[in-house]
């Protein structure tokens, strides 16, 4: 097993003590950007979450929480802790929404990081310790183990937008031809505002069967399928810098996601390793 995925597992004992049953969101102090004052019991065993169609395709860059393509869609909450400490509001707070139409998935989401951190300038190193928004993909929710293959993927999007998960072989590849990623921060003249980012996504979803070796097209997306999915945020800080530790060595601090899932000897952190653990969306038209 390569050294940086026994990095990754040890990371997700380091500091776990339970996992979280609901953060209380804190309002936000700018217009249109309230996160939800309480989170639904979010679990893999729910009834699919409802994605609506969109006629028009959202423009991705990383703009616009009003933009009317978007007000389709139902802000959803990332109130779980997988890995790592529970973070105040102030230091994350996550929601996001879904559309689709026949080409892609399209997700906008509302992230609260107070301090963006990207120690790592090579894409493939350790990508999971430096801030990164994770998008879980099972394109027609078979579940099962996914670490090296494609039955479902793991799209770590990093803050220069760039797509990591592992390959067939077990290392680590970029996906950039699967996801669009776009991010802003959202200005404001309020000097006690959080700044949030709005991060945007068009993912293509691939067949059970794609391998890095024969890469197989993107899917065209049907009405009534039903995808697994869950969305996380890798959050780190850096803190553990000014205690000694080296930027490149630096863990994240928190690692926070959509969907509950059931501890394994005490582990949350499985979504890299298997698709069952993931919720499902059905797409409606
Ligand atoms: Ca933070
Ligand atoms: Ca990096
Ligand atoms: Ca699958
Ligand atoms: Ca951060």
């Amino acid at each position: 097993m390569p050294h940086a995925i026994t990095s990754r597992t040890l990371t997700s004992w380091v500091g776990l003590t339970a996992v979280s049953v609901a953060l209380t969101f804190a309002l936000l102090g700018h217009s249109g950007s309230a996160l939800a004052s309480s989170a639904p019991s979010v679990t893999a065993a729910a009834a699919p979450l409802s994605v609506a169609y969109s006629a028009t395709a959202p423009t991705i860059d990383g703009t616009n929480l009003d933009d009317a393509i978007w007000q389709q869609a139902t802000w959803q909450p990332m109130p779980y802790l997988m890995a790592g400490t529970k973070p105040q509001s102030s230091d994350f707070t996550g929601r996001y929404r879904l559309l689709w139409d026949e080409q892609y998935l399209y997700l906008q989401a509302e992230i609260v990081d107070d301090v963006l951190w990207d120690s790592r300038p090579n894409p493939l190193e350790a990508y999971w310790d430096d801030d990164a928004l994770e998008v879980f993909i099972d394109s027609d929710a078979s579940g099962g183990k996914h670490f090296d293959n494609h039955s479902a993927l793991a799209y770590h999007v990093a803050l220069d937008n760039q797509a990591v998960d592992i390959g067939d072989d077990g290392k680590p590849h970029l996906y950039n031809a699967h996801v669009k990623s776009a991010w802003q921060r959202v200005a404001s003249n309020n000097p006690a505002a959080p700044y949030p980012i709005i991060w945007e996504l068009a993912i293509r979803l691939y067949p059970n069967n794609y391998t890095d070796a024969k890469p197989l097209s993107p899917l065209t997306l049907q009405a009534n399928q039903i995808i697994g999915f869950m969305l996380a945020y890798c959050d780190n800080d850096g803190s553990d810098v000014s205690t000694g530790k080296a930027p490149s060595q630096s863990v994240r601090e928190h690692f926070m996601g959509s969907h509950f899932i059931q501890p394994v000897n005490g582990d949350s952190n499985r979504g890299y390793l298997d698709a069952s653990v993931f919720g499902k969306l059905r797409l409606s038209k």
